[in-house]
């Protein structure tokens, strides 16, 4: 193989694509600040995800930090250790304090059993994570906020376009995140979007992520800045015209994995449910090495000497960071832990073919005992 195989590859359109697209910023110079494609963008992606408003952020990460802040919590926020950065630090650059909830062992988002027993008087919210796309307990997420009044935040970055029992999951909760970064199932080149019901939060995250400006003479808010320009929207417009060609193909790549790794016995592979439609974003794996014969971190070498560069999404946990200095016992998210040990998420694109599963999954198998 004479080029790498990484972990993902971003999705482009055509160029000539691209360049009608972008073609009239030359005409109206008009860049970013809430421009044409962007608001464009939002309308086309406020149907795709079928919620009501949608704000197009410079990135997701951006995205979470502002809703946050417009919901005005202060306290403590019960979420996650299995996932990116992102989600810890939207939490501590909001002032708010993560507390940290195990994760279920068949699909690794929150376990909403051992919520309850973290609630105290300075609760305000739960921030879960559908990470890889796997989708949280949503219903007794909720039940659990609705009986201690905490808002619901999820952080969708993994989770574009998928749907739960007949609904766009950015309607679950009180708002979600989505990541439209490059390595995403959908791109806008870096990107994001936050997600309401309520056109009263919609309205206060349009001036937060404008400097909190209102109006000429007015600034509302201590906002920053967060817009998506007229660049990255354009990309996402062309992008869309493709969403639906670029998840199949990914379904394919992704049931090639599922047909040759599933019986193996030692590898565990995320559960699919019937009342999901996915997006295909990921390929995690967990290595059980006493039934496998061999462990995740000599999987990933063995690719690596083969040119193929898996990742350990999602290791460390958050809460062992060196940010936060041995504030959090990583020992009370054993789950987690152990998940984050032995996982190993393959190469999955669009482009990515069946040959290439192929050769990963001969890899990989021959490890078996
Ligand atoms: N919440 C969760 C749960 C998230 O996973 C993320 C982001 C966020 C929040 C925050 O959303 P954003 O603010 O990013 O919108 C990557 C991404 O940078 C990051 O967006 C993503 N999660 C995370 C899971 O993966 P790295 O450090 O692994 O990226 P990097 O540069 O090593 O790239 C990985 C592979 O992607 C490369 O080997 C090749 C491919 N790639 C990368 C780039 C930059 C491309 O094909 N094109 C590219 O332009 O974090």
């Amino acid at each position: 193989m004479s080029e790498k195989i990484l972990v993902t590859r971003s999705s482009m359109p055509p160029i000539e694509e691209y360049f009608d697209e972008i073609r009239e910023l030359w005409d109206s110079h008009w860049l970013t600040n809430m421009g044409v494609k962007h608001r464009e963008l939002e309308s086309i992606l406020s149907e795709y995800l079928g919620v009501e408003y949608v704000s197009l952020m410079t990135n997701g990460h951006l995205a979470l930090e502002n809703i946050l802040q417009a919901m005005d919590l202060s306290g403590e926020v019960i979420t996650t250790p299995f996932t990116f950065a992102s989600t810890t630090n939207a939490i501590v650059r909001n002032g708010l304090k993560p507390v940290f909830c195990d994760i279920k062992e068949d699909d690794y988002t929150i376990d909403p059993d051992k919520i309850e027993a973290l609630i105290t008087d300075k609760t305000c919210a739960i921030l879960p994570v559908h990470v890889y796309g796997n989708i949280c307990d949503t219903e007794k997420i909720q039940r659990i906020a609705d009986k201690y009044g905490l808002k619901v935040i999820y952080d969708a970055a993994h989770a574009f376009g998928e749907r739960y029992m007949g609904k766009g999951i950015g309607t679950y909760g009180d708002a979600s995140m989505f990541s439209f970064h490059a390595t995403k199932v959908f791109n806008t080149i870096e990107g994001g979007a936050a997600v309401f019901k309520s056109k009263e939060l919609y309205d206060k995250i349009a001036e937060l992520k404008n400097f909190g400006i209102c109006s000429q003479d007015c600034v509302k808010y201590v906002g920053g800045n967060a817009k998506m320009n007229e660049f990255q929207a354009a990309m996402g417009i062309c992008n869309m015209r493709h969403i639906d060609e670029e998840l199949e193909k990914r379904r394919m790549a992704v049931e090639r994995y599922r047909e040759r790794l599933g019986n193996a016995d030692g590898i565990k592979l995320s559960p699919v449910r019937e009342d999901v439609v996915y997006n295909y974003a990921y390929f995690p794996v967990v290595f059980d090495k006493k039934k496998f014969g061999a462990d995740r971190d000599e999987i990933a070498d063995r690719l690596a000497r083969n040119d193929i560069i898996a990742r350990k999404y999602f290791y460390p946990l958050t809460n062992s960071f060196e940010s936060f200095h041995g504030e959090y016992d990583v020992s009370l998210t054993p789950i987690a832990a152990d998940i984050s040990n032995n996982v190993l998420t393959l190469p999955l694109y669009a482009d990515l073919t069946v040959d290439v599963v192929d050769k990963i999954c001969n890899l990989i198998l021959e490890s078996e005992c």
